[in-house]
């Protein structure tokens, strides 16, 4: 394997930027979206759900990987989770730093204006930082001449061998609002968040370490600027209306996502908000 960044031009017309480092770990990303479309751990291990239905076309966000919500979160004025998962980004560079770590940087201009469907002018930067971890940093900066607000997350759909099998360490203590029933709020218990049913719930200012759990494996998460963890499953009847998305391929993912979903990050001119998430797959010790 070749330590560095490879380039493809896709059939699609999108680019693909596959970096790879010495650990063995390998990450693509599409400029389309500046999206993750595939994490291997160092063991050379999938670690991201990519749907066999994903549409690849302008316009049409991918089912799978890590999306960037971005300024919306959800369904609201803009196209469902914003424009930033269906825009095309431009390739800044990737550099080798002194670590080994690979980094790739890529880079979207808004405009905004009063034609444009967001009319804040802004630019995002997003960094994807391979080593024997994976740390995407999100860059928001104020280019316009009046404060905004937003949403952000880093919608990240994890591969998983049976989603009711695996669960997500570090919640129990924290609030939710639960999206399949009217945003009530409550409290979670549990030691191992587990998806039984149809799960689509918003845990508020979640703590910034948590693990996804799974037989042998844990993937660490850790978050920084982002407030808050989604866990999504839309389960099978919630998959049979998702169009991009076998029926069965429910089983196969669950979303962890980090994010600022329930308070609008406020920026004013010239003001750069940074969010980070790192994720690192780790061995279980036996027992
Ligand atoms: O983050 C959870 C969620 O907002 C769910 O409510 C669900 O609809 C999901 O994201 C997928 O949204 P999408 O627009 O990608 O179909």
């Amino acid at each position: 394997m070749d330590v560095g960044c490879g380039v493809k031009q896709g059939s699609d017309g999108f680019t693909y930027y596959t970096l790879s480092h010495a650990s063995g770990s390998q990450v693509v990303v599409t400029d389309y979206g500046a999206h993750i479309l595939s994490w291997r751990d160092t063991r050379g291990v999938e670690r991201l759900f990519l749907s066999e239905k994903a549409v690849f076309a302008r316009g049409k966000p991918i089912r799978g990987g890590i999306p960037l919500v971005f300024p919306q979160f959800g369904k609201g004025e803009l196209p469902s989770h914003g424009f930033a998962r269906i825009s095309t980004w431009n390739f800044v560079g990737s550099v080798i730093e002194q670590s080994g770590a690979i980094t790739a940087t890529f880079s979207l201009e808004w405009r905004g204006g009063a034609d444009s469907m967001w009319r804040h002018a802004c630019e995002l930067k997003l960094e994807v930082c391979l080593s024997h971890e994976l740390t995407i940093t999100m860059k928001v900066k104020n280019q316009g001449d009046t404060p905004f607000s937003f949403f952000s997350a880093l919608h990240t759909y994890y591969r998983v061998s049976e989603v009711s099998k695996v669960g997500v360490e570090g919640l129990s203590g924290c609030d939710y609002l639960d999206f399949l029933k009217g945003h009530a709020r409550a409290r979670e218990e549990r030691a191992l968040v587990r998806c039984d049913a149809a799960t689509d719930r918003v845990y508020v200012g979640s703590p910034d370490t948590l693990a996804l759990d799974e037989s042998d494996t844990r993937v660490v998460i850790e978050k920084g600027g982002l407030a808050d963890t989604v866990v999504w499953n839309p389960w099978l009847e919630g998959a049979q209306t998702i169009s991009d998305l076998s029926q069965e391929e429910y089983s196969r993912f669950i979303c962890v996502e980090s994010g600022n979903v329930v308070h609008p990050v406020l920026l004013r001119q010239g003001e750069e908000h940074v969010s980070r998430q790192t994720l690192r797959a780790e061995l279980k010790r036996p027992t």
